[in-house]
């Protein structure tokens, strides 16, 4: 039987290595990705009686074109297609954290979410609604505690299980009419381009192109079709910014801070201190 590959995706110190160790204890193999000095670390686990294969990807706060690390992690999960991606999440800092996670959502990827670092957010009197945040994303979210290997059979489980899903939720961020009318014409040039279609996921991959992104564009280089649909794309940015005053780039990430602010709205609350009930 395939063994089935899960990879660790997450912002730095967000506890990747952590659970890493902890899913894989000393099977382990650490090695540079291609052609770049980034370390891979590679590790395994049988549960269930079946092999899982656990890749620990560069920590990341997104998965533009900015460095080596993000490159690297983008291009595992874009061309390598591990059957699921865990993004592990310091729930501490939940708003930061879930940039990228908005991105592992546009790209399809078959996600687990660990909420972890689920101690120190206790000891901050904060609750996270691990429910209804799954609820709302659509995609299996376990709080852990990496340090004492809390909540990964869990994870374990659900990577598992989400392994066999071949067709994941994918949540879309809502950009707004005009730029979801401009979306929409993007997605459907992709949509008539074979090539692009088998690869990736026609929404992200239209996301992308109208923000410019400058790393999966060098990806795309190879395909046949890129330049109609780069035409296409200036005339639309020219349309967008024209019509909304505002460049693209900060349009579209408008929109991103804002589904992030409200999903962590409303599954963060506070806990009253006794004082604070008392008075
Ligand atoms: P990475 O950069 O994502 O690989 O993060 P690490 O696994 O190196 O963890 C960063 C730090 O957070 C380390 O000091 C860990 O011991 C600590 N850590 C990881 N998970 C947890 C957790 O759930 N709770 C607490 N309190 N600390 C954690
Ligand atoms: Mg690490
Ligand atoms: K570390």
């Amino acid at each position: 039987e395939k063994q089935i590959v899960v990879a660790l995706a997450g912002n730095p110190n967000s506890g990747k290595t952590t659970i890493f160790n902890s899913l894989t204890g000393a099977h382990q193999h650490v090695g540079n990705w291609p052609g770049v000095t980034v370390e891979k670390k590679e590790g395994q686990l049988v549960s269930e009686g079946k092999v899982i294969r656990v890749v620990d990807l560069p920590g990341t706060y997104s998965l533009g074109a900015y460095s080596e690390d993000e490159a690297v992690a983008r291009d595992y999960i874009l061309f390598e297609k591990p059957d699921v991606v865990i993004n592990i999440i310091d729930a501490t800092n939940l708003e930061r954290n879930l940039y990228l996670t908005t991105q592992l959502l546009e790209m399809g990827s078959n996600l687990v979410i660990a909420l972890n670092m689920s101690d120190e957010l206790k000891a901050k009197q904060i609750d996270i609604n691990a429910a209804r945040f799954s609820e709302l994303l659509g995609v299996p979210a376990i709080r852990t505690v990496g340090t004492r290997g809390q909540g990964t059979k869990e994870l374990v489980a659900q990577a598992l299980q989400a392994a066999g899903n071949k067709n994941p939720r994918v949540v879309q961020i809502n950009y707004g009419k005009e730029v979801e009318t401009e979306l929409a014409a993007l997605e459907q040039d992709i949509l008539s381009n074979r090539q692009l279609v088998e690869n990736f996921a026609p929404r992200w991959l239209a996301v992308k192109v109208l923000e410019g992104d400058q790393g999966v564009l060098k990806s795309l280089a190879k395909y046949p079709g890129l330049e109609r649909l780069l035409a296409r794309r200036a005339e639309a940015v020219k349309r967008l910014e024209g019509l909304l005053g505002e460049d693209i780039e900060s349009l579209l990430a408008d929109k991103r801070y804002g589904f992030i602010g409200g999903l962590a709205k409303e599954v963060m609350t506070r806990r009253q201190t006794t004082e604070e009930r008392l008075s």
